[in-house]
């Protein structure tokens, strides 16, 4: 199972998110309201339970988490994601990292690039139209406070619109 560790956002937090997507185009995809999460970690292929196992001894505390800023993340092959960011906090940072020495005790490969805490909201599948990246990049970002008090794990499928998001366990900050 593809599976993935995040936080999930209230439904007034992605109705914030929803309004600073850009349009949709030809090779641009929005991201669905109800997908719209902050990933702590990406796991890849993984047996669920023993990552149920592991996460469930976490003892991490509650925090808030406020928006912040709006970018874009650019790969080799030109396809771009665009995202809204979150300012810097030391509880999310620390909670990515228990989450992060708790799965080394399993034999999970985690991801080695620095964490870069982002809510994506749209996907280029080739070169966006420069238009429209600029006119997404100029909005005022937004400022929205939430509370955190609980991340899930998540199971990812694959079909032929894309990728399908499901939780699969939550578990309860302290
Ligand atoms: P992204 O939104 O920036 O693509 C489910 O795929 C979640 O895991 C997404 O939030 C995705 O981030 C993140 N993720 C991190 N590394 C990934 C990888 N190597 N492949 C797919 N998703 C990854």
């Amino acid at each position: 199972m593809r599976l993935f560790i995040a936080i999930e956002l209230a439904a007034d937090i992605q109705q914030v998110l929803l309004s600073y997507q850009p349009n949709t185009d030809r090779d641009l995809r929005r991201v669905q309201q109800s997908q719209l999460h902050l990933t702590l970690h990406f796991l890849g292929e993984a047996d669920a339970q023993i990552i149920d196992q592991s996460l469930a001894g976490i003892r991490a505390s509650r925090f808030e988490l406020c928006l912040h800023s709006l970018g874009r993340f650019q790969d080799r092959r030109q396809q771009s994601t665009l995202w809204a960011g979150v300012q810097s906090n030391s509880h999310l940072l620390a909670l990515q990292r228990t989450i992060g020495q708790q799965l080394q005790q399993t034999e999970i490969a985690l991801e080695s690039r620095r964490y870069t805490p982002h809510i994506t909201l749209a996907r280029c599948h080739r070169a966006c139209n420069p238009a429209l990246i600029q006119h997404f990049l100029a909005q005022t970002a937004p400022t929205h406070c939430f509370p955190v008090d609980e991340f899930a794990l998540y199971r990812s499928d694959l079909d032929s619109d894309g990728a399908h998001y499901r939780i699969i366990q939550r578990y309860a900050l302290v």
